[in-house]
Protein backbone atom coordinates (compact mmCIF):
# COMPACT_ATOMS: atom_id res chain seq x y z
CA UNK A 1 0.00 0.00 0.00
CA UNK A 2 1.01 3.33 -0.61
CA UNK A 3 2.38 5.38 2.21
CA UNK A 4 -0.17 8.32 1.13
CA UNK A 5 -3.01 6.45 1.18
CA UNK A 6 -2.96 7.36 5.11
CA UNK A 7 -3.26 11.06 4.20
CA UNK A 8 -6.04 10.37 1.93
CA UNK A 9 -7.85 8.66 4.52
CA UNK A 10 -7.74 11.90 6.78
CA UNK A 11 -9.67 13.57 3.83
CA UNK A 12 -12.74 11.33 3.65
CA UNK A 13 -13.04 11.54 7.79
CA UNK A 14 -12.79 14.55 7.81
CA UNK A 15 -15.41 14.63 5.28
CA UNK A 16 -18.03 12.97 7.09
CA UNK A 17 -17.00 14.89 10.53
CA UNK A 18 -17.21 18.30 8.73
CA UNK A 19 -21.15 17.48 7.46
CA UNK A 20 -22.42 15.51 10.53
CA UNK A 21 -20.75 18.47 13.25
CA UNK A 22 -23.70 20.38 11.92
CA UNK A 23 -26.16 18.55 13.54
CA UNK A 24 -24.96 18.99 16.87
CA UNK A 25 -27.18 19.12 19.52
CA UNK A 26 -30.24 19.27 17.29
CA UNK A 27 -31.46 15.81 18.81
CA UNK A 28 -31.65 14.04 15.36
CA UNK A 29 -28.85 11.19 15.22
CA UNK A 30 -30.24 10.15 11.81
CA UNK A 31 -29.49 13.04 10.52
CA UNK A 32 -26.32 13.36 11.86
CA UNK A 33 -25.43 9.79 10.69
CA UNK A 34 -27.13 10.34 7.39
CA UNK A 35 -24.82 13.65 6.67
CA UNK A 36 -21.44 11.64 7.67
CA UNK A 37 -22.31 8.57 5.84
CA UNK A 38 -23.47 10.54 2.11
CA UNK A 39 -20.04 13.14 2.76
CA UNK A 40 -17.66 9.78 3.61
CA UNK A 41 -19.00 8.07 0.61
CA UNK A 42 -18.75 10.80 -1.78
CA UNK A 43 -15.03 11.38 -0.80
CA UNK A 44 -14.48 7.56 -1.15
CA UNK A 45 -14.76 8.15 -4.95
CA UNK A 46 -11.50 10.04 -5.21
CA UNK A 47 -9.71 7.70 -3.55
CA UNK A 48 -7.02 5.78 -5.31
CA UNK A 49 -8.02 2.03 -4.08
CA UNK A 50 -10.18 -0.97 -5.03
CA UNK A 51 -11.60 -0.87 -1.59
CA UNK A 52 -14.36 -3.08 0.10
CA UNK A 53 -16.08 -2.26 3.22
CA UNK A 54 -15.92 -5.20 5.87
CA UNK A 55 -16.93 -3.69 8.63
CA UNK A 56 -19.75 -0.37 7.70
CA UNK A 57 -23.24 0.75 8.04
CA UNK A 58 -24.40 -2.64 7.98
CA UNK A 59 -25.47 -5.78 5.61
CA UNK A 60 -26.23 -4.65 2.12
CA UNK A 61 -30.44 -5.41 3.09
CA UNK A 62 -30.43 -2.66 6.16
CA UNK A 63 -27.74 0.33 4.63
CA UNK A 64 -27.78 1.31 1.15
CA UNK A 65 -24.42 2.91 1.68
CA UNK A 66 -21.55 1.90 3.27
CA UNK A 67 -22.51 -1.49 3.59
CA UNK A 68 -20.56 -4.52 4.45
CA UNK A 69 -19.17 -5.97 0.92
CA UNK A 70 -19.38 -2.61 -0.77
CA UNK A 71 -17.08 -1.71 -3.53
CA UNK A 72 -15.13 1.93 -2.75
CA UNK A 73 -12.62 3.97 -4.39
CA UNK A 74 -11.65 4.82 -7.88
CA UNK A 75 -8.96 1.91 -8.72
CA UNK A 76 -5.62 1.44 -6.99
CA UNK A 77 -4.27 -1.06 -4.56
CA UNK A 78 -6.45 -3.50 -3.07
CA UNK A 79 -7.90 -2.94 0.83
CA UNK A 80 -10.12 -3.64 3.20
CA UNK A 81 -11.83 -1.34 4.87
CA UNK A 82 -13.50 -0.66 8.65
CA UNK A 83 -15.30 2.36 9.01
CA UNK A 84 -17.64 4.49 11.12
CA UNK A 85 -18.44 7.33 9.34
CA UNK A 86 -20.10 8.78 12.27
CA UNK A 87 -18.50 6.64 15.93
CA UNK A 88 -20.97 8.31 18.93
CA UNK A 89 -24.11 9.60 16.81
CA UNK A 90 -26.13 9.90 20.54
CA UNK A 91 -22.88 12.22 21.22
CA UNK A 92 -23.68 14.23 18.27
CA UNK A 93 -27.11 14.52 18.48
CA UNK A 94 -27.13 15.53 22.10
CA UNK A 95 -24.20 17.96 22.35
CA UNK A 96 -21.86 15.19 23.79
CA UNK A 97 -18.09 14.90 23.97
CA UNK A 98 -16.17 11.85 21.94
CA UNK A 99 -17.74 11.40 18.19
CA UNK A 100 -15.38 10.39 15.68
CA UNK A 101 -15.60 9.55 12.01
CA UNK A 102 -13.11 6.85 11.58
CA UNK A 103 -11.79 4.51 9.00
CA UNK A 104 -9.11 2.12 9.38
CA UNK A 105 -7.75 0.13 6.28
CA UNK A 106 -5.29 -2.79 5.60
CA UNK A 107 -4.39 -5.16 2.70
CA UNK A 108 -7.52 -7.97 2.15
CA UNK A 109 -8.36 -10.55 4.37
CA UNK A 110 -6.62 -8.24 7.29
CA UNK A 111 -9.17 -6.86 9.24
CA UNK A 112 -11.60 -9.47 11.01
CA UNK A 113 -15.45 -9.29 9.96
CA UNK A 114 -16.57 -8.61 13.61
CA UNK A 115 -20.50 -9.30 14.09
CA UNK A 116 -22.56 -6.93 15.21
CA UNK A 117 -22.85 -7.84 18.90
CA UNK A 118 -20.86 -6.68 22.13
CA UNK A 119 -17.02 -7.10 22.44
CA UNK A 120 -15.69 -7.22 26.42
CA UNK A 121 -12.41 -5.13 25.77
CA UNK A 122 -9.01 -4.29 27.87
CA UNK A 123 -6.75 -2.16 25.77
CA UNK A 124 -3.35 -0.06 27.38
CA UNK A 125 -1.08 1.98 25.81
CA UNK A 126 2.79 0.76 25.28
CA UNK A 127 4.16 0.91 28.92
CA UNK A 128 1.92 -1.42 29.78
CA UNK A 129 0.97 -3.52 26.55
CA UNK A 130 2.97 -6.77 27.94
CA UNK A 131 1.78 -7.18 30.80
CA UNK A 132 -2.51 -7.36 30.41
CA UNK A 133 -4.41 -10.72 29.73
CA UNK A 134 -8.11 -10.68 29.52
CA UNK A 135 -8.34 -14.25 30.79
CA UNK A 136 -7.09 -12.35 34.60
CA UNK A 137 -9.22 -10.61 36.85
CA UNK A 138 -9.86 -6.80 36.62
CA UNK A 139 -7.73 -6.74 39.83
CA UNK A 140 -4.71 -7.98 39.00
CA UNK A 141 -4.93 -6.35 35.54
CA UNK A 142 -4.73 -3.03 37.31
CA UNK A 143 -2.48 -4.09 39.52
CA UNK A 144 0.07 -5.26 36.62
CA UNK A 145 -0.53 -2.01 35.10
CA UNK A 146 0.16 0.23 37.95
CA UNK A 147 3.34 -1.82 38.26
CA UNK A 148 4.23 -1.83 34.97
CA UNK A 149 3.81 2.24 34.46
CA UNK A 150 5.10 2.97 37.94
CA UNK A 151 2.37 4.38 39.26
CA UNK A 152 0.25 4.17 42.35
CA UNK A 153 -2.76 2.50 42.07
CA UNK A 154 -4.63 4.86 43.15
CA UNK A 155 -3.63 7.10 40.43
CA UNK A 156 -4.49 5.08 37.53
CA UNK A 157 -7.06 6.64 35.47
CA UNK A 158 -9.72 3.96 33.55
CA UNK A 159 -12.28 4.99 31.41
CA UNK A 160 -15.61 2.82 31.13
CA UNK A 161 -18.57 3.66 29.10
CA UNK A 162 -21.23 4.57 31.64
CA UNK A 163 -23.67 1.65 31.53
CA UNK A 164 -25.81 -0.41 33.97
CA UNK A 165 -23.98 -3.86 32.79
CA UNK A 166 -21.03 -2.13 33.90
CA UNK A 167 -22.26 -1.84 38.05
CA UNK A 168 -20.58 -4.63 39.02
CA UNK A 169 -17.05 -3.81 37.41
CA UNK A 170 -17.14 0.03 38.60
CA UNK A 171 -17.95 -1.03 41.85
CA UNK A 172 -14.90 -3.33 41.72
CA UNK A 173 -12.59 -0.70 40.03
CA UNK A 174 -13.42 1.59 43.16
CA UNK A 175 -13.07 -0.75 45.73
CA UNK A 176 -9.31 -0.80 44.53
CA UNK A 177 -9.25 2.45 44.85
CA UNK A 178 -8.33 3.23 40.97
CA UNK A 179 -9.83 6.51 39.12
CA UNK A 180 -12.67 6.67 36.65
CA UNK A 181 -13.43 8.48 33.69
CA UNK A 182 -17.07 7.67 32.81
CA UNK A 183 -17.86 8.34 29.23
CA UNK A 184 -21.44 8.20 27.68
CA UNK A 185 -19.92 6.61 24.12
CA UNK A 186 -17.13 6.15 22.34
CA UNK A 187 -15.13 3.52 23.92
CA UNK A 188 -13.04 3.70 20.24
CA UNK A 189 -11.65 7.55 21.46
CA UNK A 190 -11.49 5.41 24.46
CA UNK A 191 -8.73 2.68 23.96
CA UNK A 192 -6.50 5.14 21.80
CA UNK A 193 -6.51 7.64 24.49
CA UNK A 194 -4.82 5.13 26.15
CA UNK A 195 -1.80 5.01 24.27
CA UNK A 196 -1.39 8.72 24.29
CA UNK A 197 0.04 10.15 27.16
CA UNK A 198 -1.12 13.68 27.10
CA UNK A 199 -4.76 12.53 27.61
CA UNK A 200 -3.91 10.70 31.47
CA UNK A 201 -5.95 7.28 30.88
CA UNK A 202 -4.19 4.77 31.67
CA UNK A 203 -6.82 1.36 30.44
CA UNK A 204 -9.89 1.00 29.64
CA UNK A 205 -12.31 -1.88 30.44
CA UNK A 206 -15.66 -3.25 30.17
CA UNK A 207 -17.63 -4.13 27.38
CA UNK A 208 -18.43 -2.31 24.09
CA UNK A 209 -19.60 -2.72 20.53
CA UNK A 210 -16.93 -5.87 18.38
CA UNK A 211 -16.75 -3.50 15.44
CA UNK A 212 -15.94 -0.74 17.07
CA UNK A 213 -13.03 -3.04 18.45
CA UNK A 214 -11.63 -3.76 14.89
CA UNK A 215 -11.09 -0.22 14.42
CA UNK A 216 -9.64 0.61 17.87
CA UNK A 217 -7.42 -2.23 17.31
CA UNK A 218 -6.86 -0.85 14.13
CA UNK A 219 -5.21 2.25 15.82
CA UNK A 220 -3.13 0.17 18.55
CA UNK A 221 -1.50 -1.37 16.23
CA UNK A 222 -0.25 2.17 14.93
CA UNK A 223 1.01 2.67 18.36
CA UNK A 224 2.26 -0.43 20.07
CA UNK A 225 -0.29 -0.87 22.74
CA UNK A 226 -2.68 -3.41 23.36
CA UNK A 227 -6.29 -4.19 22.89
CA UNK A 228 -8.01 -7.47 23.73
CA UNK A 229 -11.46 -8.40 23.01
CA UNK A 230 -13.39 -11.26 23.68
CA UNK A 231 -17.25 -11.80 22.22
CA UNK A 232 -20.40 -11.04 23.88
CA UNK A 233 -23.60 -12.23 22.34
CA UNK A 234 -26.72 -11.33 23.90
CA UNK A 235 -28.84 -14.07 22.10
CA UNK A 236 -28.89 -17.28 20.26
CA UNK A 237 -29.62 -15.46 17.32
CA UNK A 238 -25.99 -13.06 17.13
CA UNK A 239 -24.44 -16.50 18.45
CA UNK A 240 -25.81 -17.97 14.71
CA UNK A 241 -24.78 -14.84 12.61
CA UNK A 242 -21.45 -14.93 14.12
CA UNK A 243 -21.31 -18.95 12.73
CA UNK A 244 -22.16 -17.89 9.68
CA UNK A 245 -19.18 -15.29 9.53
CA UNK A 246 -16.98 -18.07 10.42
CA UNK A 247 -16.77 -17.71 14.14
CA UNK A 248 -16.27 -20.93 16.06
CA UNK A 249 -14.50 -20.58 19.75
CA UNK A 250 -17.08 -17.95 21.16
CA UNK A 251 -14.72 -17.51 24.21
CA UNK A 252 -11.46 -17.06 22.41
CA UNK A 253 -9.73 -13.50 23.06
CA UNK A 254 -8.36 -11.81 20.02
CA UNK A 255 -5.41 -9.75 20.39
CA UNK A 256 -5.04 -6.32 18.09
CA UNK A 257 -2.81 -8.97 16.09
CA UNK A 258 -5.82 -11.09 15.55
CA UNK A 259 -8.26 -8.33 14.90
CA UNK A 260 -6.38 -6.07 12.55
CA UNK A 261 -3.53 -7.96 11.06
CA UNK A 262 -0.91 -7.56 8.48
CA UNK A 263 2.47 -5.62 8.69
CA UNK A 264 -0.01 -2.63 7.20
CA UNK A 265 -2.85 -1.16 9.13
CA UNK A 266 -3.77 2.46 8.81
CA UNK A 267 -6.11 4.44 10.66
CA UNK A 268 -7.54 8.09 10.38
CA UNK A 269 -9.64 9.82 12.68
CA UNK A 270 -11.42 13.46 13.18
CA UNK A 271 -13.56 14.47 15.76
CA UNK A 272 -16.85 15.53 15.40
CA UNK A 273 -17.72 16.96 18.91
CA UNK A 274 -14.49 17.63 21.50
CA UNK A 275 -13.23 14.90 23.04
CA UNK A 276 -10.79 12.96 25.59
CA UNK A 277 -8.23 12.70 22.17
CA UNK A 278 -9.27 15.12 20.30
CA UNK A 279 -11.06 18.50 19.62
CA UNK A 280 -14.04 18.19 17.25
CA UNK A 281 -14.91 19.68 14.74
CA UNK A 282 -15.37 24.40 15.28
CA UNK A 283 -17.03 26.25 12.64
CA UNK A 284 -15.45 29.32 12.05
CA UNK A 285 -18.08 31.75 9.73
CA UNK A 286 -16.42 31.30 6.32
CA UNK A 287 -15.38 27.89 6.75
CA UNK A 288 -14.38 25.40 9.93
CA UNK A 289 -11.13 23.80 11.50
CA UNK A 290 -10.99 20.33 12.20
CA UNK A 291 -8.76 17.83 14.11
CA UNK A 292 -7.56 14.86 12.93
CA UNK A 293 -5.28 11.90 13.61
CA UNK A 294 -3.40 9.50 10.95
CA UNK A 295 -1.11 6.46 12.05
CA UNK A 296 0.31 3.75 10.18
CA UNK A 297 1.15 0.48 11.72
CA UNK A 298 4.60 -0.09 9.24
CA UNK A 299 6.24 3.36 10.59
CA UNK A 300 4.70 4.10 14.00
CA UNK A 301 4.02 7.24 12.52
CA UNK A 302 1.01 9.14 14.48
CA UNK A 303 0.41 12.64 12.67
CA UNK A 304 -1.73 15.47 14.67
CA UNK A 305 -3.19 17.19 11.90
CA UNK A 306 -5.28 20.96 12.79
CA UNK A 307 -6.75 21.50 9.36
CA UNK A 308 -8.50 24.61 8.51
CA UNK A 309 -11.15 24.17 5.49
CA UNK A 310 -12.64 27.16 3.56
CA UNK A 311 -16.40 26.58 2.62
CA UNK A 312 -16.34 27.84 -1.51
CA UNK A 313 -19.69 25.14 -1.96
CA UNK A 314 -18.02 24.58 -5.55
CA UNK A 315 -15.09 23.49 -4.65
CA UNK A 316 -15.67 21.26 -1.52
CA UNK A 317 -14.63 17.89 -1.04
C1 LIG B 1 -20.00 1.38 22.59
C2 LIG B 1 -19.72 2.84 22.41
C3 LIG B 1 -20.16 3.32 21.05
O1 LIG B 1 -21.85 1.61 21.08
O2 LIG B 1 -19.19 0.58 21.74
C4 LIG B 1 -21.48 1.16 22.37
O3 LIG B 1 -18.38 3.09 22.60
C5 LIG B 1 -21.95 -0.24 22.66
O4 LIG B 1 -23.34 -0.35 22.59
O5 LIG B 1 -19.90 4.69 20.92
P1 LIG B 1 -24.40 0.19 23.70
O6 LIG B 1 -24.68 1.63 23.38
O7 LIG B 1 -25.57 -0.72 23.50
O8 LIG B 1 -23.81 0.07 25.04
C6 LIG B 1 -21.64 2.99 20.87
O9 LIG B 1 -22.43 3.71 21.80
C7 LIG B 1 -22.09 3.40 19.47
O10 LIG B 1 -21.45 2.67 18.50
Amino acid sequence: MDRNLALEMVRVTEAAALESARWMGKGNKIAADQAAVDAMRKAFNSVPIEGTVVIGEGERDEAPMLYIGEKVGCGGPRVDIALDPLECTNSVAYGRPNALAVIAIGGPGTLLHAPDTYMEKIAVGPRAAHVVDLALTVEENLNRIAEAKNYQLGDLTCVILDRDRHVDLIGRVRRLGCRIHLISDGDVGGAIATCLPETGIDVLLGIGAAPEGVLAAAAIRCVGGCLQGRLKFRNEEEKNRARKMGIEDFDRIYTEKELASGDDVMFAATGVSDGDMLQGVHFTGNGAISYSLVMRSKTRTVRTMKTEHVFDQSSRY
